[in-house]
């Protein structure tokens, strides 16, 4: 806008001095240096630079900065204070007390099995429990009962079992019980009454089992520990096997 007004004052001045020269009506020197024609003059110079201002205001807190790295671990630190002194070991007391107890776990061990044994009547191995039901019935009716105590007819599957349960039979004055062996599904294919086979184990009599009179299914263990196969609808007592697991 400036240069646009200073080009104006110069195409007027130029103008005028034309006009002057071209005789238009006739006028002094004099004369038109007297006319005032007010327009706006040169651009001048630049001025000098000002000086520095103050300083301004402090401008706003940036954001918080990322978590710096985990520090080295420190020094380990001094000892600490001796504790307070303890109490003198009565070991030789100790011992007797513990030996005292010792001999307390056996008696009453001794005297659970004794409970068990008279009192319960029952017969025990590490991972079983042995039951004599003197209760007389059919093979089946046996299995039943034992069932619905939780376990199943007895099971000898070893040497140990099988004398544990004859000395159960002789130790009741008995001469026969049920066991939980059969072969009601299969004729001469004996198996466990948890349906298991018979394995390389077994206490068969001599001549047995012979399936007397074609209707022997059944067997009953004598006192001696010997396996007999007989008619399943005879009745007996019995001898139930529970695993401790499930008691
Ligand atoms: C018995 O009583 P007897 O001899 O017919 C036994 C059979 C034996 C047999 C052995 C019910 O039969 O199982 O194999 O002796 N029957 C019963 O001699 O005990
Ligand atoms: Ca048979
Ligand atoms: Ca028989």
């Amino acid at each position: 806008m400036k240069r646009d007004l200073a080009f104006l004052g110069t195409l007027i001045s130029l103008t005028f001095l034309s006009l002057l020269r071209s005789g238009y009506p006739q006028q002094t020197a004099e004369e038109a240096c007297s006319m005032q024609i007010l327009v706006p003059g040169l651009k001048g110079d630049m001025g000098d630079k000002g000086q520095k201002g103050t300083v301004g205001r402090h401008g706003k807190i940036g954001p918080i900065g990322s978590k710096g790295e985990k520090g080295d671990s420190g020094d380990i630190g001094p000892p600490g204070p001796d504790g307070e002194p303890g109490i003198p070991c009565e070991c030789s007391q100790l011992r007797k007390a513990i030996g005292e107890m010792d001999n307390q776990v056996t008696q009453l061990t001794t005297e659970l099995k004794f409970i068990k044994n008279a009192v319960a009547g029952v017969r025990e191995t590490d991972n079983k429990i042995y039951l004599l039901v003197k209760e007389e019935k059919r093979y089946v009716d046996a299995q039943l009962s034992c069932q619905g105590r939780g376990g199943t007819l007895s099971m000898p599957k070893d040497e140990t079992s099988n004398a544990l349960i004859a000395s159960y039979i002789t130790q009741a004055g008995l001469s026969r019980v049920f066991i939980g062996i059969n072969d009601l599904e299969k004729e001469g294919t004996f198996v466990y009454s948890d349906r298991s086979p018979m394995q390389t184990f077994s206490k068969w009599r001599n001549g047995e089992p012979n399936n007397a009179h074609d209707e022997e299914d059944c067997v009953e263990m004598v006192a001696s520990g010997g396996w007999n196969d007989v008619e399943c609808h005879i009745t007996m007592y019995f001898i139930c096997e529970f695993n401790k697991d499930n008691v």
